[in-house]
Formats: structure tokens, sequence, C-alpha cells
């Protein structure tokens, strides 16, 4: 009874502040990442951005380190508004809105900035058209690097994957890259990855460096080799429902807090990115330049060839991700 009478006495205050009569919203976000990790940051700067630019309006409660679902059923939740908010990787996206599976075509992007340029162009608004549409709206786009391959030996050309159980995030498109270069597929749950190297139920992974070093990865495998064949960009993705249910400045106020955290993810990003390839080379990790990456790009070619037959309406968007300079 007491903990009902401060809850009610606490909203009234707030209404009270807002002086607008508008009811005091929490939307509970979702991310997968722990301390440390520049997600983490940027997502709590985001919830600090929210209530500063909603006048307290709309607060947003960030749950780290995938406490509330791995990342395909957080998207799912995201969908139907069970979560209302969160930091996603557009690759299980991609696995529900055919439209992100762009960003999953391994080297469709030549860089970072080239990424970037894709989708703040024609193709991103296609993209984030269709995700909306889909009921999980970006409101900002965020940095996660380049993905590469880690093992216990170095992978230098696709041969170097043949036989070998790789796990990847859940999308079809990833299990085809595999099985191109003559390896075994293994999707599964990010939390789960690091268990599976220990015990040898795969023999290897791929990430970027954050993600490799922030959850212990680089304590189970010794080699990270630089193919840097996948660049996906994540997102801050919002129910769409929930979203267009806010006013134009309400609306105005969680996008501009979405672009700002994003800007600052990004400078994290870069400078997180680095520490974590240093910290994990001081921990003894051989890392391994590839400079020829043609090998892995040419394997990729029935990838490609199968996922255009199976999708023809996707040959546009990777036009004009393939013309963009
Ligand atoms: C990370 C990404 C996560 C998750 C993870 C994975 O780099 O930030 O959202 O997708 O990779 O491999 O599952």
């Amino acid at each position: 009874m007491l903990k009902k009478l401060t809850t009610f006495c606490v909203g009234a205050a707030t209404v009270a502040m807002l002086g607008s009569g508008a009811m005091a919203d929490t939307w509970r976000a979702w991310n997968i990442h722990n301390d440390g990790h520049p997600n983490t940051a940027a997502m709590d700067r985001f919830a600090e951005l929210v209530a500063e630019k909603t006048g307290g309006e709309i607060t947003v409660d960030v749950f780290h380190g995938g406490v509330l679902g791995s990342q395909p059923d957080a998207i799912e939740q995201v969908r139907i508004g069970a979560i209302d908010i969160g930091n996603f990787n557009l690759g299980p996206i991609g696995q529900i809105v055919n439209e992100a599976n762009l960003v999953s075509l391994p080297f469709i992007f030549k860089s970072v900035p080239h990424m970037f340029r894709v989708l703040d162009g024609e193709a991103g608004g296609i993209m984030a058209e269709a995700m909306g549409e889909a009921g999980i709206l970006p409101i900002a786009w965020v940095d996660a690097g380049a993905r590469s391959f880690y093992a216990q030996k170095p992978i230098e050309t696709p041969a170097d994957v043949e036989g070998l159980k790789i796990r990847v995030m859940n999308n079809d498109l990833y299990t085809a890259m595999i099985s191109a270069m003559g390896g075994n597929p293994s999707p599964m749950a990010f939390g789960e990855v690091q268990q599976a190297l220990k015990t040898g139920v795969v023999d290897g992974a791929e990430n970027n460096f954050p993600s490799f070093r922030s959850v212990g990865h680089y304590e189970v495998a010794s080699h990270y080799s630089l193919s840097e064949h996948l660049i996906i960009p994540e997102c801050i993705c919002v129910n769409t429902t929930k979203f267009n249910a806010l006013s134009d400045e309400m609306q105005s106020a969680v996008r501009a807090a979405a672009e700002e955290a994003a800007l600052y993810q990004r400078e994290l990003w870069a400078v997180g990115s680095e520490k974590a390839r240093s910290e994990v080379e001081a921990a003894g990790i051989v890392v391994t330049e590839i400079a020829d990456k043609t090998p892995f790009q040419d394997a990729m070619a029935s990838v490609y060839n199968d996922y255009l037959a199976a999708n023809p309406e996707m040959a546009k968007l990777v036009e004009i991700a393939q013309s963009t300079d």
C-alpha cells in the first residue's frame, strides 16, 4: 500500500512538473553488452539525453548484458511492444526484414565510412522504411566495425575454414557464407559462444574486436585473422507503434537523443576498438593481417547468386550499395 502511494505521489509530481498534462512514460531498453563496451556507455547516454530532451516526459531504463533475452527474442519483443527500444545489430533483423539483409551480404561495403554513406542515402531510407513497417524502426545508426574470424589457428584463406565448425549470428546468409567456404555453420546466441568455444562445440567464431574482448572469447580462441568479411551496422531501434503515437515534438526529441548518442557511440567505438585490439594482443592473441582478401570475396559469388536468385527484388539495393562511392 505504502509503495503504491509513493508511486502515485511521484507520478503526480512528475505530471505537475511537466505542466503539459501528459503522463510520463518509462521505456524498457535492451542492450546485449556489459559495462566497458562502447555501446553500453552510449545507451546510458541515450537514456540521459531522452530524459533531458523530453523534459522528463519519457525516461528510458536500459537493461544491459542481454538480461531481457537473446537478440533474436528481443527483436521480436520490440516488434510486439513488450520491449520498447534497444541497440540492435542488423544481422538478426535481416532474417525478418529482407531489405535489412543488404548489410549482411559479405564484402558489400568497402569500409565503415562507405557503409555509413550507403545508410545515409537512398538505400538506408528504403531499409529504414521496411524495418519501420515490420515494427522495429531505426532512429539512429551505430558503428560495429568489421567482423573477422577467430579460432585456434590463423584463417588466411577460405580453405582454412574448411571443416571448421564456426558460430554465426542467426541469419541464413551467414550459414551460406560459411558453407561456401566448406565450413560447418552453427547459429547460436551471443551469450553461449564463449562456452561453446571453450568446450569445442565450435572451432571458431567471428566478431569485431570489442565483442571478441568484452565477453572473453579471446580467452578461448588464440588467433584473430583480419578477414573483415562483414561490416554490419547497428541501430537504435524503437517499437514503431510506440514511436508513431508520440507528438511531433516528442518524436523529434527522441530522434535527436538517438542521433547524439549514436555520434557519441561512434567516437567511443573508434577508441574502444583500438583499445580492445591492443588488449587482446597484449594477452597473447596472434592477430593476422590478410593482405589479399580476393579469395574470400571470390568464394562469396555463390552466396550472392543464390541470394539474388531467391530474392530478385534485392538487386536494386545491392546495385545502389555497390555504386555508392
Ligand atoms: C556483436 C554485436 C551484438 C551481437 C553480437 C553477436 O558485435 O554488437 O549485437 O550481434 O555481435 O555476435 O551475436
